[in-house]
């Protein structure tokens, strides 16, 4: 219950020394409930306020109303009150905590010393940051970073690039089309890109050979997403057009760029392999940086390269002439150039260079995984 003033009947020593002690503990509980700018000057206008605080009733309901020859002592503990009351009020605990500590106590004292409100920027992506450490290896050796569209033509994502019509990867189980094409002649249908490699065929029909270019970005199939798969995912892929280009010049530059990216002592061989796009083609291994060739890690076996010593860490070949074919007219005669194509998964790179055993940690956007790397 709230203290309230009430009138004195009994003016002896011992009745008001028990009304002023009922009235100063009342006092000093609330003073300690006092939490915040706003308490503390509800606690104040309760006690000290001219019309109807505390000490305006004390004055009225106990030193107006006594009678006259109680008055003097009645007015010497008011005036006590009076003092401890204020005396309270000015050095509530709230204010000295404030005092002491330099810590506004409530929101509305402003302390211009502090730092300003921080805006979270978020944190680098691990699968931005290893595509921009590959193109930058390449760009290194004078390749130009190509760009193009996600939605891509039947023509520039198979057509051009030696798909022949029934090729199992046209196959809806593999590749995600646009709904309502049917319509359209087959190479205008549209689709997401299942690889970079319309880029190139693009930038072949717009730029003339020499030409050096990596184009990274995000391409798509129909894969149910599970630790290793995901239906959105990055490549970056290269493509160097010349008179002479030789596979020579494919191992060379390719080695280069896994030391580069692995570091200087990873070794690459290249087994055969088939692309549509290449003839011919190799997947190309790079020794395992994870436990350095030898399959072990101590006593365990090396899972990332499954205990062979060896990763496997993308696909690449001479760019077949029938590709060339269809930019021929832009000077890509393929009885004049020839050419070395790759192509890689960034997020399966990044999955290895940062050690992690599920793409889909990449793709749920948690800044707390995120910032691991930032
Ligand atoms: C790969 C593997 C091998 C490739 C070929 C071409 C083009 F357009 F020049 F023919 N672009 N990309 C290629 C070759 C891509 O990715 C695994």
């Amino acid at each position: 219950m709230a203290y309230t003033v009430s009138k004195l009947t009994d003016y002896s020593a011992a009745a008001l020394e028990r009304a002023s002690a009922e009235l100063l503990s009342a006092l000093e509980q609330e003073s300690v409930a006092v939490k915040s700018e706003a308490d503390w000057k509800i606690f104040r206008d309760r006690w000290v306020a001219r019309k109807n605080g505390v000490l305006t009733q004390l004055n009225d309901l106990w030193l107006k109303a006594a009678p006259k020859d109680a008055k003097r002592e009645v007015g010497q503990r008011v005036n006590e009150i009076k003092t401890r009351v204020e005396d309270v009020v000015e050095k509530s605990e709230y204010l000295q905590l404030e005092i002491a500590t330099g810590t506004p106590q409530a929101s509305d004292i402003v302390d211009i010393t502090l730092p300003g409100a921080r805006r979270s920027i978020g944190a680098e992506h691990p699968v931005i940051r290893t595509t921009n450490e590959i193109v930058s290896v390449f760009q290194k050796l004078g390749y130009s970073v190509a760009e193009g569209p996600v939605i891509e033509t039947d023509y520039y994502n198979f057509e051009a690039l030696n798909f022949p019509p029934n090729h199992p990867a046209r196959d809806t189980q593999d590749t995600l089309f646009i709904a309502g094409q049917a319509a359209k002649a087959g190479r205008e249908r549209l689709l997401l890109r299942t690889h970079t490699s319309p880029v190139q065929i693009r930038t072949m029909e717009t730029m003339r050979p020499p030409l050096r270019i990596v184009i990274p970005g995000t391409v798509h199939r129909n894969d149910p997403p599970d630790a290793s798969h995901s239906p959105m995912f990055h490549q970056v892929e290269g493509l160097a057009v010349d008179t002479n280009i030789t596979f020579g010049d494919l191992k060379g530059t390719l080695d280069h760029a896994m030391k580069a990216l692995f570091g200087s002592s990873v070794k690459t061989h290249f087994r055969p392999s088939f692309f549509p796009f290449t003839e011919p083609s190799a997947e190309m291994f790079v020794s395992c940086f994870i436990c350095g060739g030898s399959g072990k890690r101590g006593a365990e076996p090396c899972r990332p390269c499954k205990q062979t010593g060896w990763i496997e860490i993308l696909g690449c070949g001479m760019v077949d002439p029938n590709v060339f074919e269809f930019v021929k007219d832009n000077g890509y005669d393929p009885k004049k150039v020839s050419g070395f194509a790759f192509g890689m998964g960034a997020d399966r790179i990044a999955l290895l260079k940062y050690g992690v055993d599920d793409i889909q940690l990449f793709f749920q956007g948690d800044v707390r995984f995120l910032r691991q790397w930032a």
